[in-house]
């Protein structure tokens, strides 16, 4: 895949003179969607309807005229399936608008499809600002921590600096843009790295997401003492081949450096690759792992203090990148080949492993190894390297925020990472599986392992959208997400439905779902259900997908890299029917609320939609009738759109707290 990175700015709004509101029509599209601000966020065409060079046209006809706003083409890249995927980002007076992209995807010169999320830019056009030294101080002290990054070392953890950004819509609580500060605070004693969003204006707390994913804090035993980060001036002359005995994955060939002592030390210059000892400390006393012959044996290494983990490390960062080289072109986590850092035994006896934004800390565990003692061995197995590597693939591509459903679709991705990488540097070790997260390292009494994609349930999480297990994930049922309350609101166990989607492309399954639906799936190998996900990470997911988004890039993906008539597709649309996310062949059950009053019918350009008080929000949904959606959204000032729809009959779904409306219409 070439990537090309342009941050060119490409149009200015406010001089565009060829401009023509004609191509989201009934004739050109096949299916259109609308965001909570009534903005359509995807967009399908049909074929050879509308040219690729009209995606800025596409993008301003989606906006509408938006005075002193630009659109930025962030990246385009033609994929291996010949496909071609622009991305463009907003500006408005100049300032970002945060997190926001629009996807358009063209093959043959025509768009295929597009979809984003863009908020509605009603700002303040002549704001005040508090300075951004004031927006640090409020980040700092929501914060509250005890130690900072940047306070133990400057020249390798520099002071943050805010940037001014404008935080979209739905990120802020009243549902409206926001100029915002947004500062990338890391603490680490005890252990956090957010965003924090400061409203620029007023100075008050928008929106946190969380860098570091699990940041569990063991730090009430920390014995070393606090000093500087201890600098690192090994020079190595050349590359080593050499062997080590891991601590999980047995005797392993490792790729590692001669140093000007005369002594091997792990790294990697191949892969720019760098493991180094953090002696039980947080990055206070990091000094080099060495051999004297390049044989790391476990006469050598394993120890009391389980220093073999660190080959470990080496060996699965070594295979985590190879995957992603080896399969998709990718080379280390950003497709910019930056280093990968692991820093192992990181503080003491520490139950965790987290990615920070740019490296990787491993705890060594409460256990001494034997199952029932303590709660886990040394952190290191392959599969959770994947995973958190994982994390750092998302926070370059998708970028799905960490709460939510985004954050549940972040957190199974990983575990699909860490299901391929293991499957693919070991898939016949009778030590691991490959459909068990932390089966290596689990010690507590009777537990199989972090979390199973296989049978969720076994680890009380869900195997189908919204069935057993689900935690409350919506803004209503979990107003303010939070690691320790919540779980930011189940990001943890909500994963289960993408992981047991993605186990059953992979490997076929039947049964009852939650739903009482029966399903039957053909399994297509967990390569091809591998390249799905990638292409649907990389190219089309955002930071604000949830599981019906995830859906439609899917099985879009399947429809690019296999064909619509293909079995891969036809999979991968079972399996979502198999975790209760299916469109299935519509038997209309007429359901009419008093509650509402909708019409006229038969309808022209919009259906109206009149309501008794209180009802609260409103979502919609169109389909025609063989049950297929055209389009959902929320019910904005009481209309729906309905120009763009073919004369015929159709079927209108309208949900609310406690209502439940389903009628046929007709569309003159
Ligand atoms: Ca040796
Ligand atoms: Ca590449
Ligand atoms: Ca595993
Ligand atoms: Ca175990
Ligand atoms: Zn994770």
């Amino acid at each position: 895949m070439k990537k090309h990175l342009l941050s060119l700015l490409l149009f200015a709004g406010s001089i565009s003179l060829a401009f023509s509101q004609n191509l989201l029509t009934e004739r050109a599209t096949k299916k259109i969607s609308y965001n909570e601000f009534g903005v359509v966020n995807k967009v399908t065409f049909k074929k050879g309807a509308v040219a690729q060079n009209s995606s800025l046209d596409l993008l301003k006809e989606i906006t509408g005229e938006v005075p002193n706003s630009e659109f930025v083409l962030k990246s385009s890249n033609t994929d291996k399936y010949n496909i071609t995927h622009e991305e463009f980002t907003r500006t408005y007076n100049g300032i970002p608008i945060d997190l926001e992209t629009y996807k358009v995807h063209s093959k043959n010169g025509y768009i295929m499809s597009a979809n984003g999320s863009f908020s509605l830019l009603d700002l303040d056009s002549n704001p005040n600002f508090i300075s951004a030294e004031e927006a640090f101080q409020k980040a700092v002290n929501s914060t509250n921590a005890e130690t900072y990054a940047w306070e133990t070392n400057e020249t390798l953890n520099p002071k943050p600096q805010p940037e001014l950004v404008i935080l979209p819509a739905g990120l802020a609580k009243e549902k409206k843009v926001k100029y915002a500060y947004k500062i990338n605070i890391f603490a680490v004693k005890p252990l956090s790295r957010n965003w924090i969003y400061i409203d620029a204006q007023t100075g008050q707390i928008l929106f946190k997401d969380p860098i570091i994913k699990h940041a569990e804090g063991h730090f009430d035993k920390h014995t070393a003492k606090e000093g500087a980060f201890i600098s690192l001036k090994k020079n190595n002359f050349l590359l080593v081949e050499g062997n080590g005995d891991t601590r999980y994955s047995g005797n392993q060939p490792l790729e590692t450096s001669l140093g000007n002592d005369d002594r091997y030390f792990l790294k990697d210059d191949t892969r720019n690759i760098h493991v180094l000892n953090s002696n039980q400390t947080f990055l206070w006393d990091v000094t080099e792992f060495t051999d004297d012959d390049n044989v790391w044996s476990d006469a050598e290494f394993n120890n009391e203090f389980k220093d073999n983990a660190a080959l470990d490390v080496l060996w699965g960062m070594g295979k985590t990148y190879d995957y992603f080289m080896d399969v998709f072109d990718r080379d280390s986590y950003d497709d910019n080949g930056s280093p990968l850092m692991g820093y192992v035994h990181l503080d003491f006896e520490y139950d965790n492993a987290f990615w920070s934004g740019d490296f990787m800390g491993y705890g060594d565990g409460t256990s001494n190894g034997e199952e029932g003692n303590g709660r886990f061995d040394a952190l290191v197995s392959v599969d959770v390297t994947a995973h958190e590597i994982g994390h750092g693939v998302c926070q370059e591509t998708a970028n799905l925020i960490y709460e939510r459903e985004p954050g549940a679709l972040n957190e199974s991705l990983s575990d699909i990472w860490g299901a391929a990488v293991e499957y693919y540097a070991a898939p016949n070790d009778p030590n691991k599986d490959h459909w068990l997260i932390g089966e290596e390292i689990d010690r507590r009494e009777n537990s199989i392992g972090l979390r199973s994609m296989k049978n969720p349930k076994d680890k009380g999480s869900p195997n189908t959208y919204k069935g057993q297990y689900w935690r409350p994930a919506s803004y209503e049922e979990c107003p303010i997400p939070d690691y320790y309350e919540n779980d930011y609101c189940g990001v943890h166990y909500n994963s289960g439905v993408l992981n047991y989607w993605f186990y059953l492309v992979s490997e076929g399954g039947n049964g009852v779902n939650d739903n009482s639906d029966a399903y039957d799936v053909e399994g297509i190998g967990i390569e091809k259900a591998a390249a799905i996900v990638y292409c649907a990470e990389t190219n089309y997911l955002e930071y604000d997908s949830w599981y019906e988004d995830a859906k439609e890039f899917m099985t879009e993906c399947a429809a690019n890299i296999f064909g619509d008539n293909s079995q891969e597709f036809q999979t991968v649309k079972d399996a979502w029917y198999a975790v209760g996310l299916g469109d299935g062949i519509m038997a209309v059950n007429e359901v009419k609320s008093k509650n509402i009053l909708v019409y006229p019918n038969p309808v022209k350009d919009f259906i109206n939609i009149q309501t008794k008080e209180n009802i609260g929000e409103l979502t919609f949904k169109i389909l025609n009738l063989n049950g297929q959606k055209l389009a959902e959204g929320k019910v904005v000032n009481g209309k729906i759109n309905t120009a763009y729809l073919v004369p015929g009959n159709y079927v209108l779904m309208i949900n609310g707290k406690n209502l439940n409306h389903t009628q046929k219409f007709i569309k003159k």
